[in-house]
């Protein structure tokens, strides 16, 4: 059995996205932030006390992206793990690239937007971390010129876990990305998938 602890409305949400768009049978506990992630049941499965956390029929992981590259490389052969090597090396990349580079910037404009009390939030810093995104998003905007999704023509597990980091700023109306029209038609053409809305229901 498949155990996948954390609410869609954190990290955890882009590795339910994996396990639906695989397809595959899994229970969702539902642990959520402080408090919950911090209760001892709970770090002894995930000593680090955040989500998400996965117990795939007894290996434990923690971290999101090495959890989604767990699950599609296990279950997706062929299909989000493309089958080509060097396309299975840049799935790898471009979701390191997505974590070290996007979602730290992001973060910045999100916590200082949007998720602090009104009275931490810091303008400067949200336009810090904007102007520190215009770079990476270029970089994607200049793949994006010949193709559809960020390997080719086809949707992989680098599209998924790069779209479940960069769509948290447009979905949530704090990041403007007209300037990148290719990416911006990228965010939606990922975001129609039917898995996705599975794990959000509207
Ligand atoms: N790099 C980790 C970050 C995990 C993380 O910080 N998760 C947040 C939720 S999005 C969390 O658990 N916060 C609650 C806490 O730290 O107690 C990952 O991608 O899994």
């Amino acid at each position: 059995m498949i155990k996948l602890y954390g609410i869609p409305a954190s990290r955890a949400g882009r590795c339910l996205w994996m396990l639906q768009e695989l397809g595959l049978e899994y229970e969702n506990v539902p642990v959520s932030f402080l408090g919950d992630s911090r209760k001892p049941e709970y770090l002894a499965i995930n000593p680090n006390g955040h989500i998400p956390c996965l117990d795939d029929n007894g290996l434990i992981l923690f971290e999101s992206m090495a959890i989604n590259l767990h699950l599609a490389r296990t279950y997706g052969a062929g299909g989000i793990w493309p089958a080509d090597e060097a396309d299975q090396s840049r799935v790898i990349q471009w979701s390191i690239w997505g974590m070290t580079e996007v979602e730290p910037p992001l973060m910045t404009v999100l916590m200082n937007r949007a998720f602090l009390p009104e009275p931490q939030r810091d303008e400067t810093k949200a336009e810090a971390g904007e102007a520190g995104l215009k770079a990476p998003l270029q970089v994607l905007e200049d793949v994006l010129k010949d193709r559809d999704y960020i390997l080719g023509s086809e949707f992989t597990a680098a599209d998924l876990n790069v779209h479940s980091i960069l769509s948290w700023g447009p979905a949530l109306g704090r990041m403007d990305v007209s300037d990148t029209a290719r990416l911006a038609r990228w965010l939606t053409r990922c975001g129609e998938r039917p898995s996705l809305a599975r794990v959000y229901p509207s």
